[in-house]
């Protein structure tokens, strides 16, 4: 066995010190940023919704002050010390939508241990081999009978994971704050800002999921940044629809964002039009972030169009999947709100259409970087730099985008390139003006409505299913949510009978694979949405499997439009 491979790879000491320069990374950690936000806001509202309650249902309505998000923050991190955690510990977070995420998570960066932000849609496959890479020494989750026994099984594969339940005081471990005074904070307990506050999860492309590390430094500048220059002020009210730790709806400003400028958060369970236009009435809601199928359901739901003049919503942002521009300019008049494009990823770096942009730049570009020190190079197959308006591979360094996953040395290789630059797997363009345009993808991951699958990872867990012999899973379009996946299989052939053997039927086995892959603890988004068998796979003259040749020969024609 050779060396633990590196947890964190730190940017270059000269660039290091040219962003605590420019005044990027301010050396406060998170539990000194909320510290003086509730010095600042104190009796203002931080964060509204309903609670977690017994087994994982919604608990009663609470609005919290600043002041009393502080308190919580130190409550939970007090408890969480007197279950034995510490700093530097590594803590899974899966929680639903709720206030209390944001408690808790806040109380974990005060305690100094580092959450892995998994989504509440994550099951037991997802989850453990988080636990495994990482070592982790809990898992932080609601009383759902189905989060129960996720975190049963995450136990069993990893026994020191520790379980810790929100909402739920019947559970075995509860997780209750403690009073605020029980908590004594110590520069030693809480961790230090250039060091790992938390991980975020990469999309992927490979076998097993990727940890990102943010530290205190990077995320809080992307946070503060992205805040003043969407114009968060005490009045922005900020309705968390999205899965509430994801990047997104987190930072690009979110609800960290949000936090930062003194505004109010409102948890909604889900981007359902529905229940978020009952919210959005109720409190008064002025921004949302949503992904383009979640909006395709806005554009269409009676709650929103046409839309009221009363309404207080003002900003509509839409990020994470491409998005039409025909289906961009509906946003004004159907939903009586501006349209704010938002191109993001958890590994950084992220680009934003500024408020009062052109009309072609608002609805058919996907913004530009955050930061003048945000480097993009757009370049060919060969890391060659490309001109403007030519498709290229997205490359990028900045004051935010990591270096390296946690302890992934051969994948972050391929990952970085020797100058440090991450390769997002995006396809864009660049116009004169710096604005950037999505085109595809070069990477093997499919995006489902937001939600992103690593191929690979889906077609490694297919190959243990008896009847399966080769696997390939690809996207096909979608109207609603931009693709769809496909597991296209050649099946495994009995040896002793011969190559005559009928194919086995594909709508009979779609049932089988999707019902083995959910068996194995896989989030139902990753389940194939179609599966499909040939005999045998085509491709390529290296030998890979040819994923093109798949889609052109499943792909509806002509495109369906919504
Ligand atoms: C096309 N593709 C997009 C867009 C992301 C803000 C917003 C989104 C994310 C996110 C995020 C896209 N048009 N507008 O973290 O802070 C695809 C790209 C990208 C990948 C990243 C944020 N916005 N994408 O979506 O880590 O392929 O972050 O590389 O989940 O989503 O996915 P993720």
């Amino acid at each position: 066995e050779g060396p633990v491979p590196a947890e964190f790879t730190p940017w270059p000491p000269g660039l290091a010190r040219a962003y605590r320069a420019a005044g990027y990374w301010r050396g406060e950690p998170f539990s000194a940023w909320l510290r003086a936000l509730a010095g600042q806001f104190g009796s203002r509202t931080a964060l509204v919704g309903n609670a977690l309650g017994p087994g994982g249902q919604p608990g009663a309505w609470v609005t919290r002050t600043y002041a009393e998000l502080d308190a919580a923050a130190s409550g939970y991190a007090a408890a969480l010390a007197a279950r034995g955690l510490h700093a530097g510990d590594r803590v899974i977070l899966h929680l639903p939508n709720s206030p209390d995420v944001f408690e808790v998570l806040l109380g974990l960066l005060r305690l100094g241990a580092r959450p892995i932000l998994a989504l509440a849609a994550h099951r037991a496959a997802e989850l453990t081999a988080f636990a495994t890479q990482a070592q982790v020494r809990a898992l932080i989750t609601g009383g759902h009978p189905d989060a129960q026994r996720v975190a049963r099984a995450v136990q069993a594969a990893w026994p020191d994971t520790l379980v810790l339940t929100v909402g739920d005081p019947e559970a075995s471990l509860p997780l209750l704050a403690a009073d605020a005074a029980a908590w004594t904070e110590l520069p030693a307990r809480t961790g230090v800002a250039s060091d790992v506050a938390l991980y975020q999860l990469s999309g992927g492309s490979t076998g097993t999921p990727k940890l990102i590390p943010r530290t205190h430094d990077d995320y809080l500048y992307s946070i503060r940044a992205s805040g003043e220059l969407c114009g968060l002020t005490p009045d922005t009210v900020f309705l968390a629809a999205l899965p509430a730790t994801h990047n997104f709806t987190l930072t690009s400003p979110g609800a960290f964002g949000t936090l930062h400028a003194g505004g109010t958060v409102v948890t909604a369970p889900g981007p359902a039009p529905d229940v978020c236009a009952a919210l959005i009435e109720r409190c008064g809601v002025t921004h949302v972030a949503l992904v383009p199928s979640a909006l395709l359901l806005w554009l269409r739901a009676p709650q929103f169009t046409p839309a009221r003049p009363e309404s207080t919503l003002r900003v509509v942002q839409v990020g994470g999947a491409p998005l039409a521009p025909d289906v961009a300019r509906q946003v004004p008049e159907r939903l009586g709100a501006a349209l704010q494009q938002v191109f993001g990823m958890a590994e950084g770096l992220v680009n934003y259409v500024r408020s009062g942009s052109s009309d072609d730049v608002t609805y058919g570009t996907q913004g530009r970087p955050i930061s003048p020190h945000d480097e993009i190079l757009i370049v060919d197959d060969e890391d060659r730099p490309v001109p403007d308006g030519t498709p290229g591979h997205l490359l990028t360094r900045g004051p935010y985008t990591i270096r390296g996953y946690f302890r992934a040395p051969e994948h972050n290789a391929r990952a970085f390139t020797p100058d440090g630059y991450y390769r997002t797997g995006d396809i864009v363009t660049r116009r004169p003006d710096g604005h950037l345009i999505v085109q595809g993808r070069h990477k093997d991951q499919i995006n489902r409505g937001g939600e992103k699958i690593a191929a690979e990872e889906i077609e490694h867990a297919l190959l243990g299913h008896p009847r399966v012999f080769q696997a390939a899973l690809i996207g096909l379009p979608d109207p609603w949510l931009g693709e769809r996946t496909c597991a296209v299989v050649q099946p495994r052939v009995d040896p002793d009978q011969h190559a005559s053997q009928p194919l086995p039927d594909a709508r009979a086995l779609t049932l089988d694979l999707r019902r083995y892959l959910l068996e194995r603890g896989f989030a139902p988004f990753k389940l194939p949405d179609r599966v499909e068998v040939l005999p045998t796979l085509p491709r390529t003259p290296f030998g890979k499997l040819d994923k093109p040749a798949l889609r052109a020969r499943y792909a509806p024609t002509p495109a369906l439009s919504p």
